[in-house]
């Protein structure tokens, strides 16, 4: 399988071709997703030039959705820098992404992970990005129950707008806040079933469960589109009920 370039970062293919290595457009140094986001009327705040030298031989789009201030964005930080950034000055505008290269038994796997601000008036652009998507992490908030409730119309509007194959996560986010909160593990466990989607609860400030969201959507998607006959099945909801670890437990 060639090999192919990725962005250490910002930066990349604007359309991962799930499964098949993704078309080269960094040579060039211009990141042709400024234009994609642009063309859908989003004001973007301007990009490095791409000029890392870092190898993937496939490549796929994520999208992190879910309403304003479940931590969306400190998800994408704390997975992508390993840092956890409080406070309100992160808060997105438009759409963004990052990009990150996870090894998945030996094949390189880039995920570029889109960020979307939950709010009302950016839900139009976020259907054109829905479209192509191969993986959509949807984000609560354990600590407010509207945003758990809100999942059940993200989850309508999922399968209106994303592709019916998409590989779908269900993470019920800032469980590191027990004395503050209102939705229990119970709750996202019966609604993630009611959908047959997996689901792990995280924390973007303590880590919990973070890499794991990440690798296993990864490992899905590697999965579904090297399948070799030799190869034993991948199986999403087992690999999460096996490696998902609960809050007070052992790793961050
Ligand atoms: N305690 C706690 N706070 C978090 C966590 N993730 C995000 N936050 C906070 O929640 C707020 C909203 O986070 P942000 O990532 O901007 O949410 P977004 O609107 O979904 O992107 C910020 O003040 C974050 O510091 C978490 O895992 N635990
Ligand atoms: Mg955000």
């Amino acid at each position: 399988m060639s090999r192919k370039k990725a962005s250490k970062s910002k930066g990349g293919n604007a359309s991962p071709s799930g499964g098949t290595p993704a078309k080269d457009n960094t040579k060039s140094g211009k990141n042709s997703l400024v234009v994609g986001v642009q063309a859908n009327g989003v004001v973007h705040p301007s990009r490095p030039v791409c000029n890392s030298s870092e190898f993937y031989d496939i490549a796929f789009k994520v999208m992190l959705v879910g309403d304003s201030g479940v931590g969306k964005t400190c998800l994408l930080v704390r997975f992508k820098d390993g840092a956890f950034l409080a406070g309100s000055f992160i808060s997105t505008v438009g759409i963004d992404f990052r990009n990150k290269v996870l090894n998945i038994d030996g094949v390189k796997v880039k995920l570029q992970i889109w960020d979307t601000a939950g709010q009302e008036r950016f839900r139009s652009v976020t259907h054109a990005y829905y479209r192509d998507a191969h993986a959509l992490l949807l984000l609560y908030d354990v600590t407010n129950k509207a945003s758990f409730d809100n999942t059940r119309a993200w989850l309508t509007e999922i399968h209106e707008y994303a592709q019916k194959d998409v590989v779908l996560m269900l993470l019920g986010n800032k469980a590191d806040a027990s004395h503050s909160r209102t939705v229990r593990r119970d709750e996202g466990e019966r609604l993630a079933k009611e959908f047959g989607v997996p689901f792990m609860e995280t924390s973007a400030r303590s880590g919990l469960n973070v890499e794991l969201a990440f690798t296993a959507i990864a490992k899905e998607l590697k999965y579904r589109s090297m399948k070799e006959t030799d190869e034993p099945t991948f199986k999403l909801h087992e690999y999460v009920s096996k490696e998902v670890q609960t809050t007070g437990c052992c790793r961050p």
